[in-house]
C-alpha cells in the first residue's frame, strides 16, 4: 500500500531545508527565541534559544513564543510549525527556576506570571499542526510543552519527565543519582493531556515518581510519534511537515479541532463550530443569505436540498 501511495504522490523530498530568519508584524527582534521560515516551503520553525539554561523559559521567552506562533498562524503560506530548543542537550527544561517568585515567574516586570499557560492554549487552538522536535531533555514545563504539540519527533538522546514533585536525591532512570527539588506541578494540561496520551495509571506514575524516560520508552508509552538518530532529527521532522503539507489544509484544520473537541469541552465545541461556520460561508446556500440581505430581499433557500 505504501508503494502504491508513493507511485501516485511521489516521494517526500529529502532535500535539506533552507531557513531564513523571520520577524512578526511588530518587526521587533527576538532575544530568547529564533523564529525562521523555510524558503519556498510552508514550514515555520520556532526555537527556544537559552541553551545555557537548558532552554528554560521565563515570561519574556513565553511572550516571544506567543508572538512567533501568532505570526505563523496568520501567515497563510505556513502550514506546519516546528517547536524546538537550541542545541542538542535540551528541548526545554521548563520554567526558569531562577526567575520563580511567590507569584509565578518574574523577569521584565515586578510581578510574576504563569503565561506558559496562555502558550499551551494557543498551541492547542492553533489551526495548523505544531510538531515538537525534541533532542535532549524535555522535562517539567518543557515536557508539558511537547505534550501540547500535535506530534513529537524525538532524537535517540531525548529524555522525558516531570520533575515538579521530585525529591532531593532521586535519579533519571532509578540508577544514577540526581537531582534537586523544584516543587511545582502542572495540574492543568500537564495532567489532563498526559492522562489522555498515556493513560491515567502511567500518568500517575510519571507525576508521582518523577522518573525520567528515554526516547524508546516514551515511544512505547505513546508520548512520541517517532524516534530517530540525532543527526537525522531535523530532516525527519521536516519530512513529516512536507508530508502534512501535501494534504488538505482544511481537512487537517478540522481534524485537529475534532480530535481535541471532546476533551476541550465548550472551548472545543466553539473551535469545531467555528470551523463549521467557516466552511458554510464557502457554500452557495450561505451566500444566498448574504446576497439577499445586501439586495434588501427575502432569501430563497428553496433550491437547496434538505439532505438526509
Ligand atoms: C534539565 C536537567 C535534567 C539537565 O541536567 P544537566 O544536563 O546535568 O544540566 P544542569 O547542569 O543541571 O543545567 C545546566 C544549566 O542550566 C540551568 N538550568 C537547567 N534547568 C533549569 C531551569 N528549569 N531553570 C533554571 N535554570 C535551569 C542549570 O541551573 C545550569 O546552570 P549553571 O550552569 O549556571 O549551573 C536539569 O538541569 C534539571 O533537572 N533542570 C530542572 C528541570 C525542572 O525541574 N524543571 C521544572 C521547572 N518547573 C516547571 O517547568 C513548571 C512549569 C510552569 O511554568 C508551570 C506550569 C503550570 C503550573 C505551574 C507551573 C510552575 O512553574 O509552577
Amino acid at each position: 500500500a505504501e508503494d502504491s501511495y508513493r507511485r501516485i504522490h511521489g516521494e517526500v523530498s529529502e532535500e535539506p531545508v533552507v531557513w531564513r530568519p523571520a520577524l512578526d508584524e511588530s518587526g521587533k527582534e527576538f532575544t530568547d527565541i529564533h523564529y525562521e521560515k523555510a524558503v519556498g516551503e510552508g514550514i515555520a520553525k520556532i526555537t527556544i534559544n537559552r541553551p545555557e539554561r537548558r532552554n528554560a523559559f521565563g515570561p519574556h521567552t513565553i511572550k516571544e513564543l506567543i508572538r512567533a506562533f501568532n505570526d505563523a498562524r496568520d501567515d497563510s503560506s505556513i502550514g506546519a510549525i516546528i517547536l524546538t530548543g537550541k542545541g542538542t542537550k535540551a528541548f526545554c527544561s521548563g520554567g526558569d527556576q531562577a526567575l520563580r517568585t511567590s507569584d509565578g515567574y518574574t523577569d521584565f516586570e515586578s510581578f510574576g506570571r504563569l503565561n506558559v499557560l496562555d502558550l499551551q492554549v494557543q498551541i492547542r487552538r492553533l489551526p495548523k499542526p505544531v510538531i515538537a522536535m525534541v533532542a535532549g531533555y524535555a522535562v517539567g514545563g518543557g515536557h508539558v510543552l511537547h505534550m501540547v504539540c500535535d506530534l513529537t519527533i524525538a532524537a535517540e538522546n531525548a529524555i522525558f519527565g516531570q520533575t515538579g514533585a521530585k525529591a532531593k536525591v532521586s535519579s533519571y532512570f532509578a540508577s544514577d543519582i540526581f537531582h534537586v527539588q523544584v516543587g511545582s506541578f502542572d495540574a492543568g494540561y500537564g495532567s489532563s493531556i498526559m492522562s489522555r496520551l498515556i493513560g491515567p495509571k502511567k500518568a500517575k506514575e510519571m507525576w508521582f515518581l518523577s522518573r525520567f524516560y528515554n526516547a524508546y520508552e516514551a515511544e512505547k508509552m505513546g508520548l512520541v510519534n517517532a524516534v530517530v538518530k540525532l543527526e537525522n532529527l531535523e530532516l525527519e521532522t521536516v519530512k513529516w511537515c512536507r508530508e502534512i503539507l501535501r494534504n488538505s489544509p482544511t481537512a487537517i484544520r478540522v481534524l485537529k479541532s475534532a480530535l481535541n473537541a471532546v476533551d476541550d469541552g465548550h472551548a472545543g465545541l466553539q473551535d469545531l463550530g467555528g470551523n463549521a461556520t467557516y466552511i458554510f460561508y464557502g457554500t452557495e446556500e450561505a451566500n444566498e443569505g448574504k446576497r439577499a440581505f445586501m439586495e434588501r430581499r427575502c432569501p430563497d433557500y428553496s433550491k437547496f436540498p434538505r439532505r438526509p
